[in-house]
């Protein structure tokens, strides 16, 4: 059952904040725009949570760290077909996503992690569009990389079975398009 209650950091408007800096700094922005970690800010849900110790929100807590009791991990508690979520507040192309695995033990829980991108909830959204995965070691963080997939909600679910999903971070990224008319003055 999805908790609400599990959220993490909200607003944000990414969209504004790139043609306003487009605008007033033209010249500042060519070449140098980092990729943003679009998952931060977000908003997490997990199938259900198995302690304080891991709420959704700790799988987009900005740090890596891979040791459950540090409590930077998410864990769910051993569901059929667990799932993990979180909302971009935004569509985007996302061409990328990272996963770091648990490192302290457990490093098959994850076999199997599917990700899932689009727009709908249908099935807490794990009908989404699948994009490609694979195995991740222990305490090991993986990047998944696939052509553009449009979608505001991220999905990684462990399908076909009952398990607890933990995830210590996740990360995403999509399509980043130079902004061509940044010297058009
Ligand atoms: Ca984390």
């Amino acid at each position: 059952m999805e908790t609400e209650t599990q959220i993490t950091r909200r607003a944000h408007a990414p969209s504004l904040k790139l043609s306003l800096t487009h605008a007033m700094f033209p010249s500042l922005i060519v070449g140098t725009v980092a990729e943003r970690n679009l998952a931060l800010g977000g908003k997490a849900v997990q199938s259900t949570t198995n302690s304080g110790l891991g709420v959704a929100q700790n799988a987009i807590d900005g740090n890596r760290q891979s040791i459950h009791a540090l409590g930077s991990c998410s864990v769910t508690n051993g569901d059929k077909d667990p799932w993990w979520r979180v909302d971009l507040l935004d569509v985007y192309r996302v061409t990328r996503v990272s996963i770091t695995n648990r490192g302290d033990c457990c490093e098959k829980r994850i076999e199997g992690i599917q990700i899932r991108i689009g727009n709908s909830l249908e099935n807490n959204g794990n009908n989404n569009q699948a994009a490609t995965v694979g195995p991740i070691p222990l305490g090991d963080t993986k990047t998944f990389e696939f052509k553009p997939v449009s979608g505001r909600y991220i999905n990684l679910i462990v399908p076909g079975r009952n398990e607890y999903l933990t995830l210590c971070e996740v990360e995403v990224y999509r399509i980043f398009a130079p902004c061509k008319s940044a010297y058009r003055y």
